[in-house]
């Protein structure tokens, strides 16, 4: 049988803390689906579509990363695609409240179960926002980001 796992998350945009957990998951599944999960009450500085297509420009050489975008509940996403496990990042003990709890209630919800991978610690204080709110003010993030990535934040930050 195919072995599926998933990494989900809202990806505005993909950073290299991201692109770290997808690389190692697609090492160990045969399949990863890469879910942009649909938050309407957030506004994304890159609209889903935008997102799946730096997702995907960055993911190709992997071979086996698909990418979808999912409006709903993470289980009904697994449930769909028959994904029995979902891969997530853990950075710091700050994550990790949130995180558990969310991994007990989709098992409860489903039993899907949730591996956790500790963050390579040179992304451990990475996230999209913090990347987003440097990047405006000037910062330099290029470090950060897959360059494709990079590219698309500062036109979008400079009004493209
Ligand atoms: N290093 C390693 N991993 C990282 C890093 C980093 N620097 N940054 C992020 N990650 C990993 C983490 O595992 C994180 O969870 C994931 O990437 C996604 O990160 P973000 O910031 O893009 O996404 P979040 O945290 O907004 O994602 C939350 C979800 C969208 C996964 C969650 O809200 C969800 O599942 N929503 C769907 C609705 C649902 O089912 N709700 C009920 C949940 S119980």
């Amino acid at each position: 049988p195919v072995r599926r796992a998933v990494c989900p998350g809202s990806f505005d945009p993909i950073t290299n803390g991201h692109l770290d957990i997808i690389a190692r998951a697609s090492k160990l599944y045969d399949v990863v689906h890469v879910a942009v999960m649909v938050n309407q009450s957030k506004k994304g500085l890159f609209t889903v579509e935008e997102r799946m297509d730096l997702i995907r420009q960055v993911t190709t050489e992997y071979g086996n990363v698909s990418v979808e975008s999912h409006h709903g509940l993470l289980v009904d996403f697994c449930k769909a695609r028959d994904i029995p496990a979902i891969v997530k990042g853990l950075r710091a003990v700050s994550d990790f409240d949130y995180e558990l709890q969310m991994a007990q209630m989709n098992n409860g919800l489903s039993g899907v179960e949730t591996l956790f991978v500790p963050t390579n610690p040179t992304y451990s204080f990475l996230s999209s926002s913090l990347v987003k709110e440097v990047a405006a003010w000037g910062g330099d993030v290029s470090h950060l980001l897959p360059p494709a990535v990079h590219e698309a934040l500062v036109r979008r930050l400079t009004g493209g």
